[in-house]
């Protein structure tokens, strides 16, 4: 079988992963009684009346999140330890039993109002495993329980733009069996949020493979399609015998999407990359790492590699027990915020003339590239897979990164491309060389000074787009 290089040119993303790409960087909340716990997987067992933030305030996180740029934010509505931080129909253990507004208190609520007020996407997490509940194992019991909190969730709160599906499951061999029944909660969350992406264990946004925030030198939204049911399988390894996991190619495999995997695969799919890690070493709050919250500079090279890289970032925010981001945090979002709008406000490009391959029409041609419209783009003529482009800047100026984007609407062809800016006296000086582009990436050099800069498409699947480049100096 395989896939072709042209069959995976032609794979686009849907409008709902489209518009999920465009958010780029949002946050992730992990807030439940293990906060007051000290834990970061809770047993289950935890008394209601453990959750008591005093000072609860969801729009000083949403705060937090506007600051830093972020476009959306994600609550862990219900986590391991099967706390829900709404009022659900369905079980006791809720915020309604807690002393939090005496039990009269509803997070989700609180966090999608705020979040609506600030102008932030909301979404939920929601994990399958549970702890607490007493259905958990007896599986048509568990899912229909699953099932009527889904639709709590996806009909109380108004738009969700993610249900994000965590994989883990540290129930053990010796533990509870759940057979998820994914078809099932897929089917709601499409009838009820025809809008939103499902992430994780689902089939549109894929885990990046690790939780520390590293990236791929080439990271392909193309992927074999049996990656989508990774996380699944994992999660319920013992639904699948090793032999059939291991033939498959692996989340965290370095390796996703290159010619050579698609020549293994019997399909392809578009299941692009989110990266999710957390300001602080751990998913939840514990004071102990009141000063181990990551600097302004460590976030923004995050940002870089990631939404540079052409994945999204989720940055996990925990909130303290007052119910407050810790002013540590809140001081580096802020300044993150700040480094990203005066790296990223000024395009010293926008505008600029540029020269080179033709475009397949006249409304494909290489001006595309700078006129600051991301929906307009070049396109070279079908056949041809390679191109220059000379950026003419109109002065010499100072920069040290350069953004450039497809029109992934087309999907994601480009293979190896360098970047070169004049030396002054006719020659070319080497910048950068790069793989992917896909839909954003930023590439990081020293220092430079120059007026003109020169784009070479080495190697493309199919007909490539550029729809953006810009060129910036990181402040
Ligand atoms: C993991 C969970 O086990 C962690 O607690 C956290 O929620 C992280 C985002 O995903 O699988």
């Amino acid at each position: 079988m395989g896939v072709s290089v042209r069959q995976a040119a032609r794979i686009a993303p849907s409008p709902r992963q489209l518009a999920w790409q465009e958010l780029e960087f949002y946050g992730f909340i992990h807030f439940t009684v293990n906060t007051f716990t000290d834990r970061e997987w809770g047993l289950g067992d935890e008394s209601p009346s453990a959750f008591d933030p005093t000072e609860l305030d969801a729009k000083q996180w949403a705060e937090a999140c506007r600051a830093a740029g972020m476009k959306g934010l994600i609550l862990t509505c219900k986590h391991h330890d099967g706390f829900c931080l709404w009022p659900s129909a369905y079980t006791d253990h809720s915020v309604k039993n807690s002393p939090w507004r005496n039990g009269q208190g509803d997070l989700v609520r609180e966090v999608s109002d705020a979040c609506r007020e600030a102008g932030l996407k909301f979404g939920v997490y929601l994990s399958p495993w549970d702890r607490h509940e007493r259905s958990y194992g007896d599986s048509p019991a568990y899912n229909a329980y699953f099932m009527n909190q889904l639709r709590e969730l996806l009909t109380g709160y108004g738009d969700v733009f993610c249900v994000w599906f965590d994989g883990a499951c540290g129930e053990g061999p010796n533990g509870k069996r759940q057979v998820y029944d994914w078809d099932a909660y897929y089917g709601l969350i499409r009838e009820l949020q025809p809008n939103a992406v499902i992430s994780v264990c689902g089939p549109d946004v894929r885990w990046c493979g690790n939780e520390a925030g590293q990236t791929r030198t080439s990271e392909w939204s193309v992927v074999p399609a049996t990656m989508r049911d990774n996380e699944k399988i994992q999660e319920s390894s013992q639904k699948v015998d090793d032999g059939e996991f291991a033939k498959r190619v692996g989340s965290q495999d370095e390796d996703l999407g290159s010619r050579a995997v698609l020549a293994e695969a019997e399909e392809a799919v578009w299941y692009p990359a989110e990266v999710n890690t957390s300001i602080r070493p751990g998913w939840f709050y514990h004071a102990s790492e009141d000063d181990r919250v990551k600097t302004a500079d460590e976030l923004l090279e995050l940002y870089e590699r990631t939404v540079g890289g052409n994945s999204t970032f989720l940055l996990n925010l925990p909130p303290d027990k007052r119910g407050l981001l810790h002013e540590n945090d809140v001081a580096r979002m802020k300044e993150l915020g700040v480094r990203i709008r005066a790296t990223y406000g000024t395009n010293l490009a926008a505008g600029a003339e540029v020269r080179g391959s033709r475009g397949k029409d006249e409304s494909h041609g290489a001006e595309r590239l700078t006129d600051g419209d991301p929906s307009t783009y070049w396109q070279s003529p079908e056949g041809e897979e390679q191109a220059e482009f000379v950026v003419d800047l109109g002065a010499e100026r100072r920069f040290d990164r350069v953004a450039l984007a497809e029109n992934i609407r087309e999907g994601q062809r480009i293979e190896r491309f360098r970047l070169e800016a004049d030396n002054g006296d006719g020659g070319w000086k080497p910048l950068y060389e790069g793989t992917v582009i896909g839909y954003k990436k930023i590439c990081r050099f020293d220092e430079t000074t120059a007026r003109r800069l020169r784009l070479t498409i080495a190697e493309s699947r199919w007909s490539p787009t550029l729809s953006g480049f810009g060129v910036y100096k990181s402040v």
